[in-house]
């Protein structure tokens, strides 16, 4: 199998895993939890996702998905490099990973009492204020910039979609609030088949 993936249900590696579905590549799942002996040997961090490919490792969700899509550039996911096309993808997925991302994923690194938490609960503080402030102010900005287009980059699904929504998921589930614009794109996004698929592989 040329691509393996380290991770687990409900964290950051379905954005791996769905972006394979919709390339429609073969792949092997790795259930496996972040600090795990096997994690640690492939990235200092003990973080997942991780990609295995050719005897090389690569760590970090978006770096893992804009490789695949530069990969297997015919399936038209992202943009050739050095294209202003590909510096908006860039530009979105900076967007998705600095500023959209960080409240919600903080908010749930501080939520007391989780199946597996990863800081000490004597760290832990009530950020929901702060959380669902930063959230609301990155959610006005990412609808700004969607206006009405169907997906992040116009007509058709790219990469982005996939950080956008799997980052607005998330929010849902923590009950933080999402503008019916925002709904109706997570909604639409969210039905994907490849991602039913990934969602299946990860959970078996
Ligand atoms: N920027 C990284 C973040 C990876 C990350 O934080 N993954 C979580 C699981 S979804 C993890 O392994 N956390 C362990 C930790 O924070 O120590 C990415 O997008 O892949």
């Amino acid at each position: 199998m040329k691509y393996k993936v380290y991770g687990f249900a409900g964290s950051r590696s379905i954005r791996v895993t769905w972006m394979l579905e919709e390339l429609g590549l073969d792949y092997q799942f790795i259930d496996v939890r972040p600090h795990s002996p096997e994690i640690l040997a492939l990235n200092p961090a003990g973080k997942i996702p991780v990609l295995e490919v050719a005897d090389q490792v690569i760590s970090d969700s978006a770096a893992i998905c804009l490789y695949l899509c530069d990969a297997h550039p015919e399936k038209g996911l992202s943009a050739q490099c050095a294209t202003l096309e590909r510096a908006q993808i860039d530009s979105w997925l900076f967007f998705a990973q600095s500023e959209l991302e960080p409240p919600i994923w903080a908010y749930r690194k501080h939520k007391k009492s989780t199946e597996f938490s990863l800081i000490p609960d004597e760290l832990k503080v009530d950020i929901e204020p702060w959380a669902k402030f930063e959230f609301a102010k990155a959610t006005k900005t990412l609808l700004a910039q969607l206006g009405d287009k169907p997906y992040a980059m116009g007509d058709n699904f790219s990469i982005v979609d996939i950080f956008l929504t799997q980052i607005g998921q998330w929010a849902r589930y923590e009950r933080f609030e999402i503008p019916i614009r925002y709904k109706e794109y997570l909604d639409m996004v969210w039905a994907r088949p490849a991602l039913e698929k990934a969602r299946k592989r990860e959970s078996n």
